[in-house]
C-alpha cells in the first residue's frame, strides 16, 4: 500500500473537514444500518481530530464504544476509467468503513493506514456517502491493551499506559485515483561504497496491462543522476550527497510503468542515501558514531488531542532545532506520515515505535485497585495479542521502511520483561521485525522494574534502550543518592557490549513553580535533575543517546501522580520553554558533546 499522491498519472482529493458524528452508546448502529442513510441525530466533528476535547460534555469525552463518522464527497469527473481508492491514514483504535451501502474495509490498530479499492462502488462526477464506524475500546487483545469497566455513567475505558486515550480519525482521509495497472509498492534500500551511493529498488505492480518498469533518480535540482529498467535493480550515484543527521538531503526516485512510449503510472519516492549499523557499543550512521540528543514525544495538543496538525508539526520542529536536538522517539505509537516526511527533509533521526505500551500490569496505569492479574496469561496478554502485535510491527515497517530518518525500530515500551512468559512472548516478535526489515536494528524499551541482570528480553535487541527515573520515582529529591544508584546500574548495562540509548529520564515540573532549594516539581529541580543525569551519562562511553522525557507536557488519565496531565515536558503543552529547555539548549547547541 502506498500513500495517495499527486503525480502525472494519479490524483488525490482530501476528505478532511467537518463530518457528521454520532456516539452509539446502545451499540445499535450496525443493526440499524446507520451507514445506509444520512446519519441522524448527529453533531459535527472535525477530521482530523480526537473527538474527546472538542465536545463540551464530559460524557462524550470519556465515552467508550463505537462512534460513527459520515461525509459525502463528489468523485472528480475526470476519474472515469481510473481505479478509485479510499485511504485513511489512521482511525483509533479500529474501524469499519462503508461506501454507500457497501462495507469495504475493516482495520485493527489505531496508528497505521488502511484503504479499500472502491472503484466498483463509485461513479465519476457523482456524490458518494462514506461512513466510518470507529471503536475506541482497548482490551487485553489489542495493542495497546486496556480494560473497559462498568461505571454508573456507563462503560469507561481504563488502560495501562500514561497518556489519555484520545481517539477518532486523527489523520488525513483521501479519495484517490490510480491507473488500473499501478505501482502497488516500492521498497528502497540505500548503501555507500566510498563516494558512490547505491539505491536498490524493488517495485510491486498490480493490474493486467502489459508494462515495463523504468526508474529515474533525480537530485535536489531535478537533474537525472541515474536510471534503470526492470522491477528491481540497483542505481549508482557518483559523488553522492549523503542523507545525514542535520542534513536531510533527498533525491527523488520516479518509478514509471511504461508501454509503447506511454506512461501508464508514475510514483515518486523521496530517497535519502545513508547507512545504519550497530558495531560493538557504537551506533553508526554513514559509518560515523551517532549520539542521539532529543526527546520522547507525543502527538498531543489542546483541543485537537492526538490529531495531526501541520502548525504543531512545524512548531515542534522549530523547537527541536532551537534546542539543538537531532532526534526523537515516536513514543508510544507510529506518528503521522507528515511527521516522518518532515524529519526526512530536516535530517532529524527517529526511533520508530510500535503502539505496544502498557504490556506490564505491575505498573498499574489507570486500572483501579490492585492489578491482581499476571501480564501474560491465556486470559490477559495472550497469543491473540501477540498476533495483533506482530501485525502492528509489520504494518509499521511496511509504512515507514523507505524513510531515511528511521534508524531503529522499537517494538515495545516498558513491557514486563523479567519473566519467562515475557521472553517467550517477545522472542518471535524480534524475528517478525527483522524479517520485515533486515536493514535496521531492532530494540525495545526496558523498564526500571527489570534492572540489569534480570531482564530476559534485552538479549534479543541490537541496542539497549532504558527508561530510568533516578531522582524522580526513586531517590525523589535526593540527587546525590540517585547519581550513585544510576551510575551503578548503567555500568552493569554497559558491560553487555551493546550501545545504550537512555530513552527516558525526566522530572515533573510545573512551569512557573520556583524553589531556591531546588525541590521536586520546581523548574530549578528539573534543571538540577537533568544536570545530574548528564554527569552520569557522560561517564559511560557505551551511552550513545539521551532522550529526555518529555518534549512537552501532555494529557493523561486523572491520578494522584498527575497534575493536569504529565508535566515532565521541557516545554509546556502550548510549546513554551521551561528553564530546563534553556539548560538543554546550552548543553546540546552551545556546547554539544562529541
Ligand atoms: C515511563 C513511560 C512514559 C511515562 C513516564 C512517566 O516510563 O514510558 O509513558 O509517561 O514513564 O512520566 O512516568
Amino acid at each position: 500500500m502506498l500513500r495517495p499522491q499527486d503525480t502525472r498519472t494519479r490524483e488525490r482529493r482530501s476528505l478532511d473537514g467537518l463530518w457528521r458524528f454520532r456516539l452509539d452508546g446502545a451499540g445499535e448502529g450496525r443493526a440499524q444500518r446507520w451507514f445506509a442513510a444520512p446519519l441522524e441525530q448527529y453533531r459535527l466533528m472535525a477530521v482530523p481530530a480526537s473527538f474527546n476535547d472538542i465536545v463540551a460534555d464530559p460524557d462524550v469525552r470519556d465515552y467508550a464504544g463505537e462512534l460513527w463518522y459520515q461525509t459525502t464527497a463528489r468523485v472528480p469527473r475526470g476519474w472515469d476509467g481510473s481505479r478509485v481508492v479510499l485511504h485513511l491514514e489512521s482511525a483509533t483504535h479500529r474501524a469499519t468503513v462503508w461506501v454507500g451501502d457497501t462495507e469495504v474495509v475493516s482495520h485493527e490498530g489505531g496508528y497505521t493506514p488502511f484503504e479499500a479499492d472502491v472503484t466498483e462502488h463509485v461513479r465519476a462526477g457523482e456524490l458518494v456517502r462514506i461512513t466510518v464506524c470507529v471503536d475506541n475500546r482497548l482490551s487485553f487483545e489489542t495493542i495497546p491493551p486496556g480494560l473497559v469497566v462498568q461505571t454508573p455513567r456507563g462503560p469507561r475505558q481504563r488502560w495501562f499506559h500514561d497518556f489519555y486515550n484520545y481517539a477518532g480519525i486523527h489523520r488525513h482521509v483521501w479519495l484517490s485515483s490510480t491507473p488500473t495497472t499501478w505501482v502497488d509498492d516500492v521498497t528502497v534500500v540505500t548503501g555507500l561504497e566510498g563516494s558512490v551511493g547505491t539505491v536498490a529498488y524493488d517495485v510491486e505492480v498490480r493490474g493486467t496491462a502489459a508494462y515495463d518498469v523504468a526508474a529515474t533518480l533525480r537530485d535536489g535540482t531535478g537533474a537525472v543522476v541515474a536510471t534503470g529498467t526492470g522491477a528491481s535493480g540497483t542505481l549508482r550515484v557518483e559523488d553522492v550527497h549523503r542523507w545525514a543527521p542535520g542534513d536531510g538531503y533527498l533525491y527523488e526516485l520516479e518509478v514509471r510503468l511504461e508501454h509503447d512510449g506511454a506512461v501508464l503510472d508514475s510514483w515518486l519516492q523521496p530517497v535519502g542515501v545513508r547507512t545504519v549499523e550497530v558495531r560493538g557499543t557504537e551506533f553508526l550512521v554513514n559509518g560515523e558514531p551517532f549520539h542521539f540528543r532529543g526527546f520522547g514525544k507525543h502527538e498531543d495538543a489542546a483541543v485537537i488531542g492526538r490529531a495531526h496538525s501541520d502548525a504543531y508539526l512545524l512548531r515542534d520542529f522549530e523547537l527541536l532545532r532551537w534546542i539543538g536536538a537531532n532526534s526523537f522517539r515516536t513514543s508510544h505509537y507510529p506518528y503521522s506520515e507528515d511527521v516522518l516526511d518532515l524529519a526526512d527533509r530536516e535530517g532529524i533521526v527517529l526511533i520508530d515505535e510500535v503502539a505496544a505500551v502498557g504490556l506490564h500490569f505491575g505498573l498499574g496505569g489507570s486500572i483501579p485497585g490492585p492489578p491482581g492479574r499476571t501480564t501474560f496469561s491465556a486470559e490477559t496478554i495472550n497469543g491473540t495479542t501477540q498476533a495483533v502485535h506482530a501485525q502492528a510491527i509489520r504494518e509499521l515497517v511496511a509504512r515507514d521502511k523507505n524513510h531515511p530518518c528511521v534508524v531503529l525500530w522499537s517494538i515495545a515500551n516498558e513491557p514486563e520483561s523479567e519473566t519467562a512468559a515475557a521472553e517467550e512472548y517477545f522472542r518471535p516478535l524480534f524475528d517478525v521485525a527483522r524479517e520485515a526489515d533486515p536493514t535496521r536494528p531492532v530494540g525495545f524499551v526496558n523498564v526500571a522494574l527489570a534492572p540489569h541482570g534480570t531482564c530476559r528480553v534485552s538479549q534479543f535487541g541490537d541496542v539497549i534502550m532504558l527508561n530510568r527515573y533516578y531522582g524522580w520515582y526513586v531517590h525523589t529529591g535526593d540527587l546525590d543518592a540517585a547519581e550513585l544508584a544510576w551510575e551503578q546500574e548503567l555500568r552493569g548495562w554497559a558491560g553487555d557490549g551493546k550501545p545504550i540509548i537512555v530513552t527516558e529520564y525526566g522530572a515533573d515540573t510545573l512551569a512557573g513553580l520556583h524553589s531556591l532549594a531546588a525541590e521536586p516539581w520546581s523548574e530549578e529541580y528539573q534543571v538540577a535533575y537533568l544536570d545530574m543525569n548528564h554527569r552520569v551519562l557522560d561517564r559511560i562511553p557505551a551511552v550513545v543517546g539521551e532522550h529526555v522525557w518529555n518534549f512537552a507536557d501532555f494529557a493523561t488519565a486523572p491520578g494522584v501522580m498527575r497534575v493536569g496531565g504529565n508535566r515532565k515536558g521541557v516545554f509546556t503543552r502550548d510549546r513554551q520553554p521551561k528553564a530546563a529547555a534553556h539548560a538543554l539548549r546550552r548543553r546540546w547547541l552551545v556546547a554539544p558533546a562529541e
